[in-house]
């Protein structure tokens, strides 16, 4: 996926008007959308065609699926059948779980996204713990895009050793969560950054400021 500046919009707004503002105003900047639940659970899936068609982006849709094998498969048909380019899965449930994302993926001929450590504080109880080996799996199942976060630099660079050069990390954190951009493109491929680009008074401004740090 060629992510434009490398840069990543979180769109996590609950109205599609207010989306398709966003995004028209960013527009000269950024070409990749990431959507979650705030936004498909409030329009539907519909927006991602919507989204897709306005503004010829790709749209990331971080359903962060963590299900059994045959749930995960269903997801990610309606996802991708809805216009999707790629989708995010946890790694935690499973290699199995897991599998049945990545096969959905490659016979939509589309991307998965491998989540594997988090960026919130919360993420240090259960998750750290078992992040390097959710990356491991990712790697012996062949997958070359990861999520990991831009707020523990010392766990991102750990992940990056794992998943190699050649991987996509993306990696949210940056700026609300007080992750910082330039350090975390140190290992990252690209940054996903939502409030501070969406409440912005200017999300342009604020994105030309991203990239010019
Ligand atoms: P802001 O904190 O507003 O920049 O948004 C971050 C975005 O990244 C939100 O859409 C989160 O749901 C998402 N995210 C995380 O913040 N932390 C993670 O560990 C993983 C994700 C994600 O999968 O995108």
């Amino acid at each position: 996926m060629n992510i434009e500046n490398n840069l990543i919009l979180a769109l996590d707004v609950m109205n599609k008007d207010e989306a398709l503002e966003i995004c028209e105003k960013v527009n000269p900047y950024i070409n990749t959308i990431k959507i979650g639940y705030p936004l498909t659970l409030a329009e539907g899936l519909e927006i991602i065609k919507i989204i897709k068609e306005k503004f010829n982006c790709n749209v990331i849709c971080d359903y962060k699926v963590a299900d059994i094998d045959a749930t995960n498969s269903k997801i990610c048909d309606l996802t991708f059948s809805a216009g999707a380019d790629a989708i995010i899965c946890h790694g935690f449930v499973g290699n199995d779980s897991v599998q049945a994302c990545l096969n959905n993926a490659n016979k939509h001929n589309k991307e998965l996204f491998l989540l594997t450590e988090m960026s919130h504080p919360g993420a240090k109880m259960f998750l750290q713990k078992d992040a390097e080996d959710i990356a491991k799996m990712g790697v012996e199942m062949g997958i070359t895009n990861y999520v990991a976060p831009a707020t523990k630099l010392d766990r991102l660079s750990k992940i990056r050793e794992i998943v190699g050069n050649d991987a996509c990390i993306i990696s949210p954190g940056v700026g609300k969560q007080g992750g910082d951009a330039k350090k975390t493109l140190e290992y990252a491929s690209a940054i996903i950054v939502g409030r501070s680009i969406y409440e912005s008074d200017n999300p342009a401004l604020a994105c030309e400021k991203i990239i010019k740090d």
